[in-house]
């Protein structure tokens, strides 16, 4: 859906985008006649965050936020500051929203329990990864927020309980890139939706509906530093691609990767290495979402040669395997893996 210009009586339009992220997600909630509103705060909020996010980055290195701090997060890896300033945005825009039950964070060793029931409110979970890729930072490199939309389980006897769910009982997911635009892209179940951050009226806008991934592209994304870990097959799948003049792009974000394979195809790994026997990858608030939007666009979204949003999850920050992209070429990997 987006807005036709009504024509006036000076028989002047304004070609202007009207549709922003609000308007879009009030119109999708309308299809709901169940739906709450209580969604649409979740979603705004996110959007808030990206928008406080990306003018932090902006400034980050003239207000000297950039670098890491002397500490690790529950991942043992190294703090960026930005890092920090990231989860407590969201914790922050996220925390203030009725409907909000659980915030489960990369950062954060548990889940945090925002509010008990409610009423009738439908709560739900909010799983994010703050600023993916942040490593990236300190190099003026694309960095993202990842984040993931669960139904609260109401008989669960914890709030990690809660949050252990299936990728396909995702109600949403989505990410937001900080590159030379904002963009805001996202699922609700029903296809994959695009935003652009209008910074001059600090709106995102519908940029395109429906997004659909490339059925092919001759393009890997991985870190071929790890080659000599990967199990055969995958060594055998890159052999193959490089014999047949797949380019190779990674950039260590990724948001960033499989951003652009889901505009112009191709496939992003993460297969098991020797450091990470399971994957790096965190399956609840990385691999998840990105495989739901993927899938979402007509992709494929695997761990091995299953389908990724099948596997049950047993910890909030467990680690999985993944590859997807492009149906096409995710089907070139898979074979080479049997
Ligand atoms: P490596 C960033 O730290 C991240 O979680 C993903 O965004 C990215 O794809 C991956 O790890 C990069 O890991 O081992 O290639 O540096």
């Amino acid at each position: 859906m987006v807005d036709t210009p009504p024509r006036s009586k000076s028989g002047l339009t304004t070609r202007d985008n009207l549709t922003t992220l609000q308007t879009h997600i009030l119109a999708e909630e309308q299809k709901y006649p169940e739906a709450s509103g209580t969604f649409s705060w979740i979603l705004s909020a996110l959007a808030l965050s990206a928008k406080v996010i990306a003018d932090k980055m902006r400034r980050a290195r003239i207000h000297d936020v950039l670098g890491s701090l002397d500490s690790d997060n529950v991942q043992g890896e190294r703090q960026q500051k930005l890092d920090v300033i990231a989860n407590e945005i969201l914790l922050r825009c996220l925390g203030t929203r009725s409907g909000v039950a659980i915030v489960a964070s990369e950062e954060d060793e548990n889940p945090t329990l925002i509010q008990r029931e409610t009423g009738g409110e439908r709560p739900y979970c909010v799983l994010f990864d703050p600023l993916d890729g942040s490593s990236n930072l300190d190099t003026c490199g694309t960095v993202g927020t990842i984040f993931s939309i669960l139904r609260h389980d109401r008989r669960a006897q914890s709030p990690e309980a809660s949050i252990l769910q299936k990728g396909t009982e995702q109600a949403a997911a989505g990410y937001m890139l900080y590159g030379s635009s904002t963009v805001f892209v996202l699922t609700t179940g029903t296809g994959v939706s695009m935003f652009v951050l209008d910074p001059s009226i600090g709106s995102f806008l519908l940029v395109q509906q429906n997004v659909r991934i490339p059925a092919a592209g001759k393009t890997y994304s991985v870190n071929e530093g790890n080659r000599q870990s990967f199990p055969q097959g995958y060594q055998r799948y890159l052999d193959w691609a490089q014999s047949n003049g797949y380019s190779s792009r990674y950039s260590g974000a990724m948001v960033a990767d499989v951003h652009r394979i889901l505009l112009r195809g191709g496939v992003f790994l993460y297969p098991p290495t020797k450091k990470s026997p399971e994957g790096k990858l965190r399956q609840l608030y990385e691999v998840n979402p990105m495989a739901m939007i993927i899938e979402q666009a007509g992709g494929k979204a695997v761990s091995g040669t299953t389908r990724v949003l099948e596997s049950q999850p047993k910890a909030l920050h467990q680690r999985i395997a993944c590859c997807m992209g492009s149906p096409d070429e995710v089907d070139h990997v898979v074979r080479h893996l049997g």
